[in-house]
C-alpha cells in the first residue's frame, strides 16, 4: 500500500509539473526554442490496464509518430490488484527530439497509467545556419538598459574598466543580424580615441620583437587598407570586409561577454563576435574582459591567418553540441591558445595569443622570466587551472600553427558526440551526420 500510495502520488506531482511547463511553454516562445532540435533519453514507466493489442499499439503508434529509437522495452505484470491477471506495468527507455518529448509524455498519458518519466539531455541545441548565430548571444554579464542613453557611462559589471557610449554599443549588436547588413558605425570621443592612441603606439613597437610574424604580416595590411592607425579606431564594418577576403571570417558586434558555448559556436561559421566600446582611459595597458581595443590589436590580425583560422574554427566545429565538460574544457583549451598561447620561431618564443597582442603589461610578462612555459598539450591546456583577472601565471607554446592544428584534431576526435559536423562553406551551414 505504502508504494502504491507514493506512486500516486508521483503521478500526481507529475501531472501538476507537466500542467506548470505547458503553462511555462506558452507564456514564453523562448522555451519551446532552447529545446529545439536537441536529443533526450527518456525513460518512461507505465501501465496498461490490458496486455490486449488495442492499448499496446495504440502506446507504440504514440512512440512510431515521434520516431523515437526505441532503445529498451521491458513488461512485467501489474502489481495493481485493479487490473486483475490483464494488466503489464511497462518501462521503456528511447531517444527522441528534445522538443518532443512533452507532447509524447502527455500522449501517452491519454492511453495510460500512472505515467513516470526521467529525462537526459543527449546534446544541446546548436545553431545549423549563419543566420541561426542571431540567437547566439547570452550575455554572461548583464548590462542595465535603463543607463542614461545620451552621456558616457560606466559599466558596472566591467568593473569600472570601460566606459563609453554604451547604449549605442549595447543596440548595435542586440538588434544586429546577419544576413548581409553592415555593422553599425560608433563614434568615438576625443578621451576614447585617446585611450586608443596610447595603447597603439605603445603596442606597435613592442610586436616587432614579441609578436609573431603572421601577426606582424597582418598588422602591415591592415595600416595599409583599413585605416589602422594611432589616431583612428577602425570600424568593425571595414575590418570584418577585410578579414572576409583573407580568410572568410567575418566580425559580428556583441554587447559582452557571451557564455562559452555561444561564442565558441560561432567560431564553426567563422564569425567573430566582437565588443564595440573601448577600456577605460585609467587603465590602458590592461583590461580584464574584451573590448575594442582587444579585439582589434589581438584577436583580428590574428584571424587573417589562413591555418590559425582553420584552428580557430576547429575549436567552434568541436563545441556545438557539446555536453557542458566538453564546452568547459574547449573554452580552456582556446584560453591558453587563442587569448594567450605563445609558438616558437626562428628559435626564440613570441606571442600569437590575442590577450597578450593588446596588453603592454602581460605581452611583456609572458615572454619574461617571470611565468613558466610549457609545450603546448591540448589535454593538459583543457583542464589547466586559470584566472581571468590578471596576469597568467602559466602558458603553452606550440611548435606552430600548423602542428597546433594537428594536435587538436587528435584531441577534437577523442571528443564524444552521438554524431558528426562538417562545415558546407557553400551554404555556410552545419551538416550533421548521425554516428551509428
Ligand atoms: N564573449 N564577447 C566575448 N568575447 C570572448 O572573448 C569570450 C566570450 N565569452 C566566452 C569566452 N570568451 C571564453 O569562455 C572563451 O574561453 C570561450
Ligand atoms: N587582458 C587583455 C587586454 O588587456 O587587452 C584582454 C583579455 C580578454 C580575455
Ligand atoms: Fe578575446
Amino acid at each position: 500500500v505504502g508504494r502504491r500510495q507514493s506512486l500516486i502520488e508521483d503521478a500526481r506531482k507529475e501531472r501538476e509539473a507537466a500542467a506548470a511547463a505547458a503553462e511555462a511553454a506558452e507564456a514564453s516562445e523562448q522555451i519551446v526554442f532552447e529545446e529545439d532540435d536537441g536529443r533526450a533519453l527518456l525513460s518512461l514507466f507505465f501501465r496498461l490496464r490490458s496486455s490486449k493489442s488495442p492499448a499496446l499499439s495504440r502506446a507504440f503508434k504514440v512512440f512510431e509518430t515521434f520516431e523515437a529509437k526505441l532503445h529498451h522495452l521491458e513488461s512485467r505484470p501489474s502489481r495493481n490488484p485493479k487490473d486483475g491477471l490483464e494488466g503489464l506495468e511497462y518501462f521503456v527507455q528511447c531517444e527522441l527530439h528534445l522538443s518532443d518529448v512533452s507532447t509524447l509524455v502527455s500522449s501517452i498519458k491519454r492511453i495510460a497509467e500512472e505515467v513516470r518519466t526521467t529525462k537526459e539531455v543527449k546534446f544541446h541545441w546548436f545553431p545549423r545556419k549563419i543566420a541561426e548565430l542571431d540567437k547566439c548571444h547570452h550575455l554572461v554579464t548583464k548590462f542595465d538598459p535603463d543607463l542614461d542613453q545620451d552621456h558616457p557611462v560606466s559599466i558596472p559589471c566591467l568593473q569600472h574598466h570601460m566606459y563609453g557610449c554604451l547604449f549605442q554599443h549595447v543596440s548595435n549588436a542586440s538588434s544586429f543580424n546577419l544576413s548581409g547588413e553592415p555593422i553599425p558605425r560608433v563614434e568615438y570621443t576625443e578621451e576614447e580615441i585617446g585611450t586608443w592612441r596610447e595603447v597603439y603606439s605603445t603596442l606597435r613597437d613592442l610586436y616587432n620583437t614579441h609578436a609573431c610574424s603572421e601577426h606582424l604580416e597582418a598588422f602591415r595590411l591592415l595600416e595599409r587598407h583599413c585605416g589602422y592607425s594611432p589616431d583612428n579606431i577602425p570600424q568593425l564594418e571595414d575590418v570584418s570586409r577585410f578579414l572576409k577576403e583573407q580568410t572568410g571570417f567575418q566580425l559580428r558586434p556583441v554587447a559582452g561577454l557571451l557564455s562559452a558555448r555561444d561564442f565558441l559556436a560561432s567560431l564553426a561559421f567563422r564569425v567573430f563576435q566582437c565588443t564595440q566600446y573601448i577600456r577605460h582611459a585609467s587603465s590602458p595597458m590592461h583590461s580584464p574582459e574584451p573590448d575594442c581595443v582587444h579585439e582589434l590589436l589581438g584577436h583580428v590580425p590574428m584571424l587573417a591567418d589562413r591555418t590559425f583560422a582553420q584552428f580557430s574554427q576547429a575549436i567552434g566545429l568541436a563545441s556545438l553540441g557539446a555536453s557542458e565538460e566538453d564546452i568547459e574544457k574547449l573554452s580552456t583549451m582556446y584560453w591558453f591558445t587563442v587569448e594567450f598561447g605563445l609558438c616558437k620561431q626562428g628559435g626564440a618564443v613570441k606571442a600569437y595569443g590575442a590577450g597578450l597582442l593588446s596588453s603592454y603589461g602581460e605581452l611583456v610578462h609572458s615572454l619574461s622570466d617571470e611565468p613558466e612555459r610549457r609545450e603546448f598539450d591540448p589535454e593538459i591546456a583543457a583542464v589547466q587551472p586559470y584566472q581571468d583577472q590578471n596576469y597568467q601565471s602559466v602558458y603553452f607554446v606550440s611548435e606552430s600553427f600548423a602542428d597546433a592544428k594537428e594536435k587538436l584534431r587528435t584531441y577534437v576526435s577523442g571528443i564524444k558526440r552521438p554524431f558528426s559536423v562538417r562545415f558546407d562553406p557553400y551554404t555556410c551551414s552545419i551538416e550533421v551526420l548521425d554516428n551509428p
